[in-house]
């Protein structure tokens, strides 16, 4: 500790005090007032702490270049496939959406049936309310060509970039049942668009608080199964599945199954004109909300 001389008007201020001091050593008022041991005391605390900051604005320089090595050295990684199938025989376009997607130079598939080609490959905004680590913030655009006679099955993609690979994604080609796209508008019982059974719709919930009403009719009781495809492809999507009846009476409503969001209705129905309305859960909606819907007969 420095010593106080009160005895010739220097009064030496304690050490918090001296280091406190801005500027020059020879800008403080007290600094002449030391004795020769106590400047160089002083002057081995304050290289002690020149040195203690050096090393700390070493340490966040050293740690902004290891940040910065992390995020641009981050691998593609798929959320979704928009829509979540592509029909056999024919080349379509789709989207591909997920993260650190906009450097994506390839895009590889598990069959040699099944060709991606890339078209474009960007940064998209994350629709409001949702949340980017679920539903993506990059995307590609894709023609797939699914040559003619391919069987239904999952095929995988693999996402290629100069960070690396992606995990594998499954996406879905063909339909055992006859497939066909959502089309709007349908979201009420007087715009609801009519499907047969069985049926397989690709569609997609475009828009907060959007809804996609189906009917379809029986001409015999039947034991049928509606199912949807969603949060199990990665689809932003929690559906909420409920059927009525041609009186607009609710039948069955299934918002959660077997432990996805997914949902699922097996009913036993009276012949009749039937509505199947399908929303999400939370009333959101947008591009990273596609579907496939499955109706059918149980066997
Ligand atoms: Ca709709
Ligand atoms: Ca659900």
């Amino acid at each position: 500790m420095f010593e106080e001389r009160r005895g010739n008007n220097c009064c030496l201020p304690d050490a918090g005090h001296v280091f406190n001091v801005p500027g020059t050593m020879e800008s403080c008022p007290t600094y002449f007032c030391l004795s020769p041991q106590d400047r160089l005391l002083l002057l081995k605390r304050r290289a002690c702490c020149l040195l203690a900051t050096i090393s700390l604005l070493a340490g966040v320089v050293v740690r902004g270049q290891d940040v910065a090595a992390e995020k641009k050295a981050e691998p593609p990684r798929v959320a979704m496939c928009v829509p979540l199938g592509v029909p056999a025989g024919e080349t379509t376009k789709m989207v591909v959406r997920g993260w650190a997607l906009d450097t994506a130079t390839e895009v590889r598939s598990s069959s040699p049936q099944i060709v991606f080609k890339v078209l474009s490959a960007a940064s998209v905004a994350v629709p409001n309310g949702q949340d980017a680590k679920q539903v993506g913030n990059t995307q590609l655009e894709l023609e797939v060509t699914v040559v003619e006679g391919v069987e239904p099955c999952d095929v995988t993609l693999t996402v290629v970039a100069p960070t690396g690979e992606s995990p594998a994604h499954a996406l879905l080609i063909g339909s055992v049942h006859p497939l066909v796209a959502d089309s709007e508008p349908n979201d009420g019982f007087r715009q609801a668009q009519p499907i047969q059974t069985p049926q397989a719709v690709d569609g997609q919930i475009h828009g907060d608080k959007n809804v996609d009403v189906f009917s379809f009719d029986l001409a015999d009781p039947q034991s049928v199964t509606i199912e949807v495809l969603a949060r199990r492809h990665g689809s932003g999507l929690d559906s909420l599945l409920t059927v009525f009846d041609h009186r607009g009476k609710i039948v069955a409503v299934n918002d959660d199954h077997d432990g996805t969001t997914d949902s699922r209705i097996s009913a036993e129905l009276a012949a009749g004109k039937y509505f199947i309305s399908l929303q999400d859960a939370h009333d959101h909606g947008g591009p990273a909300h596609p579907y496939r819907l499955v109706i059918q007969r149980m066997q």
